[in-house]
């Protein structure tokens, strides 16, 4: 091989790792961007053994959302001494048990098809519980949606 031709292979060899790197840079933010921006996020505070959304007062309140979409939820535990969770086990859905000050943030896709499941803290599931309601994306409820999970 002339020292041309060394020249030539060591170029052609940078030329094609550096495309192949640009490559995989390209795909690895493409998936990053379609995992991180979720069609829908909520934020629940657990305080008083009750759940609420930030800025309601509506105790343990019904969370609406689209079906087939990529929901974001942040539980925030605000209850000094107590520990707290949120499981809905219909859509596959668990925190890990947080003290006071301390919270989680959990990312899930919602089945394809509208339905109704309950969600709760699973330390004290008769006070702290609610609905979750996958809706049409349009935003219009099924009639009388069923959850795809048998009973
Ligand atoms: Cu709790």
């Amino acid at each position: 091989m002339s020292a041309a031709q060394k020249r030539g292979f060591a170029w052609l060899s940078f030329a094609l790792t550096a495309g192949l790197a640009l490559v995989a840079g390209l795909a690895a933010i493409h998936a990053a961007n379609a995992d991180k921006t979720p069609t829908l996020r909520i934020t629940l505070a657990a305080r008083g053994m009750a759940f609420y959304l930030e800025g309601d007062d509506t105790p343990n309140p019904t969370l609406t959302i689209p079906a087939d979409s990529s929901i974001e939820i942040c539980l925030r535990n605000e209850d000094r001494g107590s520990l707290h969770d949120l499981a809905c086990p219909d859509l596959d859905l668990r925190t890990m048990q947080l003290s006071a000050g301390r919270s989680q943030t959990i990312r899930f896709r919602t089945p394809a098809e509208p339905g109704r499941s309950q969600y709760r803290c699973t330390l004290h599931p008769i006070m702290m519980r609610g609905e979750i309601r996958v809706v049409a994306p349009s935003g219009a409820p099924a009639p009388g949606g069923q959850m795809n999970t048998p009973r």
